[in-house]
């Protein structure tokens, strides 16, 4: 688990899925503030940077908004870049797409097998160093005093505290159906949860840090950038999936105690790209 400190600014970022511009518009916005003044800001990716459709622009489908070239190798490239050089203010939090290179189950998205296309632009062993930098990203980060946790999807895992999060072994998912992943146990539930209860949501903060109050999350595509289906579920589309205009990243106040989803979804909330036309409303 990745705990944030109490001050400065945040930015948190889902579901880039290879898309480049999205990475370098967000990496810019931290770039822009990063030499300001005052407490150090902070990048967060909730998960699935990588695997992006290989789909021409004549064929797009409408539905996975606007068109953009899977960079994947690129992504990762000067995504692992900026964390070099912030190496204490950029984090990363796995998906189920990241899990798929470190013993998860295969996923066949847009090709048979995401994994193996992904490792196969890469010389003989130069995946490796990408497989063990995966096997480093967290599953969760709590900002204590913003009262915010962060996870890949929904928070649906039963646990009883973040020390739980620190035993759950990644291996050994490969033959698990896809279907089964988000009832397997906590790891499943972190990485493929689309929703949960209210009451399963709340008892998932309280686990991780007492006086949690929201929960930021991604893995499901929302149109229109954001859905707060009940507290204390923040689901937020950054990219995939989405046209440009809807795409939204959370900037929060790391000092500010968030009081519900619904405050940081209309606080907290900004355009990825404040100059595309918006096909939808916040
Ligand atoms: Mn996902």
């Amino acid at each position: 688990m990745v705990t944030l400190p109490g001050e400065g600014r945040l930015l948190a970022v889902t579901d880039l899925h290879g898309n480049l511009a999205d990475f370098r518009a967000i990496a810019a916005r931290f770039r822009s503030i990063v030499d300001n003044p005052g407490p150090r800001p902070h990048l967060l990716f909730c998960g699935d940077l990588v695997h992006g459709p290989a789909i021409g622009p004549q064929e797009w489908p409408e539905h996975l908004g606007d068109f953009y070239p899977d960079e994947t190798p690129q992504l990762l490239a000067e995504a692992r870049q900026l964390q070099a050089a912030y190496p204490r203010q950029v984090h990363f939090l796995l998906g189920n797409h990241e899990h798929a290179h470190l013993g998860g189950p295969k996923l066949g998205k847009f090709h048979p097998d995401e994994a193996a296309h992904l490792e196969r632009q890469y010389a003989s062993g130069g995946f490796d160093p990408i497989r063990r930098w995966l096997a480093g990203w967290a599953l969760a980060a709590v900002a204590p005093v913003a009262a915010i946790a962060f996870t890949h999807a929904a928070p649906h895992a039963q646990i009883s505290g973040p020390r739980d999060l620190d035993d759950l072994a990644l291996a050994g998912y490969e033959s698990t159906p896809l279907t089964d992943m988000a009832s397997t146990g906590p790891l499943g539930a972190l990485l493929w949860a689309r929703t949960t209860s209210a009451e399963r949501g709340f008892a998932f903060l309280r686990a991780l840090h007492d006086g949690c109050r929201v929960a930021v999350f991604g893995h499901d595509i929302v149109r229109e950038g954001h859905l707060v289906e009940h507290e204390p579920l923040l689901c937020v589309s950054s990219s995939f999936g989405c046209y440009d205009g809807d795409k939204l990243y959370l900037e929060w106040d790391l000092a500010r105690p968030a009081g519900s989803a619904a405050e940081v979804a209309r606080d907290g909330l900004r355009r990825l790209y404040p100059g595309a036309r918006a096909v939808h409303r916040i």
